[in-house]
C-alpha cells in the first residue's frame, strides 16, 4: 500500500470559556493542523498536530505546516508503513518531531484500516476498553481552582492536574492547600504542573510548605539542569514533561533516575511509533506516565486514547484530551469523549474516527 496523495488542512479550535491559562501561555483559540493521506488502494488516513500556542513548547502551528509542506512531495510512492515513513522523513528534515507526528498518526490510521485492526491493536493490544483521563485546571484564583477540583473529582476524574506558575508563588501554595482541603479525603490523585514556570527557589519552597500534601510535581522548572539541582532536595516525586523532547532525553532521564515519571505528548516524540518505544522504556523502569497531547481535536484524541489503552494500567497516569475545552467533534457519530473522567477506547479499524470534511476548508497544501 503506497501513499499517492497528501493533503494538509488548517482548522480553528476556539477554547470554551477561554482563556486556558498556563505559566507561559494564555490561549483563546488553537490553530490545529490535519493531514490526510490517500493510498493506491483507495484508503484514507488522518493525522493531526496542534501545539498549544507558540510558547508552550518549541513548536508552533505555522512551523508544523511548513515542515509538512516540505516533506509531503517526497512521501508520494512511499509504502504506508510507520518505520519506512519515519526513516524517509528523517532524510528530508532533521527534528521537527511534532510535524512528523501528524504523518505517523495518519500512517497508523491507514495501516489499521488496511488490516482491519484498531490502532490500539496495532500498537500491541489494548489492556482495557475504558481508560482513565485527568483534568487540568488552568492557573486561577485559589478558591476557584479548589471549587473546580471538587467538581471534577465528583464527575469521576481519578486524577487532577493543578496548573501553577507565572505569578507569585504564594498564590500557588495557597491554591495547593485549598485544593487539598477540597479533595484530600476523596482519594483523587494530584499533579501540580509548573509548566517550566517556577525557579528552583520557588520549587523548594512549595515542596517545603506543602510537605504533607501528596502530589507529583510536573515540570516545575525550565531546564534539565534545574531539575537535577532540586531532585534530591524536594519531598515530592518529579515528572518531566516539556523537557522530554525526544527518546534520547527520555532514556537519559529514566536511566539516571532524574525523574519518577513523565507527562508525555504523542506529537512531541514524533508520533505513535516513538510512543511505543517510550511506553516500553517506562515499563522496563516501572515509571508511570501520561499519554497526552498539548491540544487538538478528535484525531489526536483518538491517537492518545489508543496509545494509552496499551499501557499497563498501574503505569498509566491518564490520557488528557482537549475535548472538554472545545465545542463539537470532527466525527459527530464517534467523537472521543470523556464520560465520568474516563474514555471508551474505539474499536473500529484504524483510529476509529471519520471526520466530517465539510468542517475543514480547502486544503492549504496538496501533493500527489
Ligand atoms: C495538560 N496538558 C496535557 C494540556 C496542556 O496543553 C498542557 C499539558 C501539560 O501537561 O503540560
Ligand atoms: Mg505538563
Amino acid at each position: 500500500m503506497k501513499i499517492t496523495e497528501v493533503h494538509l488542512y488548517q482548522h480553528k479550535l476556539p477554547v470554551k470559556n477561554g482563556p486556558y491559562t498556563m505559566a507561559n501561555a494564555q490561549v483563546w483559540s488553537l490553530d490545529t493542523t490535519l493531514v490526510k493521506l490517500i493510498t493506491n488502494t483507495g484508503l484514507v488516513g488522518w493525522g493531526e498536530t496542534c501545539p498549544v500556542g507558540p510558547t508552550y513548547a518549541e513548536a508552533h502551528a505555522q512551523g508544523a505546516r511548513a515542515a509538512i509542506t516540505l516533506m509531503a512531495p517526497e512521501l508520494i510512492g512511499v509504502q504506508a508503513l510507520p518505520l519506512t515513513v519515519r526513516r524517509k522523513l528523517n532524510t528530508i528534515l532533521h527534528g521537527h518531531n511534532y510535524a512528523k507526528a501528524a504523518i505517523d498518526i495518519a500512517v497508523h490510521d491507514l495501516l489499521g484500516k488496511a488490516t482491519k485492526l484498531s490502532v490500539a491493536q496495532l500498537l500491541g493490544g489494548a489492556t482495557t476498553d475504558r481508560i482513565p483521563s485527568y483534568y487540568a485546571t488552568g492557573v486561577g484564583e485559589p478558591d476557584d481552582i479548589a471549587r473546580l477540583a471538587r467538581e471534577k473529582q465528583r464527575e469521576g476524574y481519578p486524577r487532577l492536574q493543578i496548573k501553577v506558575g507565572g505569578r507569585p508563588v504564594e498564590l500557588d501554595i495557597e491554591t495547593i492547600h485549598k485544593v487539598w482541603e477540597a479533595v484530600g479525603t476523596t482519594g483523587v490523585r494530584l499533579a501540580v504542573d509548573g509548566n517550566r514556570g517556577w525557579t528552583t527557589r520557588d520549587t523548594l519552597r512549595v515542596s517545603r510548605e506543602c510537605q504533607q500534601i501528596p502530589f507529583i510535581m510536573e515540570q516545575p522548572c525550565n531546564t534539565i539542569e534545574e531539575l537535577k539541582s532540586i531532585r534530591n532536595s524536594v519531598n515530592h516525586a518529579i515528572y518531566m514533561d516539556e523537557n522530554s523532547v525526544d527518546l534520547n532525553t527520555v532514556i537519559t532521564a529514566a536511566g539516571t533516575n532524574l525523574v519518577d515519571g513523565f507527562g508525555m505528548k504523542v506529537t512531541r516524540l514524533g508520533g505513535l511509533q516513538q510512543m511505543v518505544a517510550f511506553r516500553d522504556i517506562c515499563e522496563a523502569r516501572n515509571l508511570p506516565h501520561t499519554c497526552d497531547d498539548s491540544w487538538g481535536g478528535d484525531i489526536i484524541a483518538a491517537a492518545c486514547t489508543h496509545m494509552g489503552a496499551t499501557v499497563q494500567p498501574h503505569l498509566l497516569e491518564g490520557v488528557w484530551l482537549a475535548a472538554p475545552y472545545i465545542e463539537g467533534h470532527y466525527d459527530s457519530n464517534k467523537g472521543i469523549e470523556i464520560i465520568g473522567g474516563h474514555i471508551d477506547v474505539p474499536t473500529s479499524p484504524g483510529l476509529g474516527i471519520t471526520p466530517d470534511e465539510s468542517l475543514f476548508t480547502e486544503p492549504v497544501m496538496s501533493a500527489g
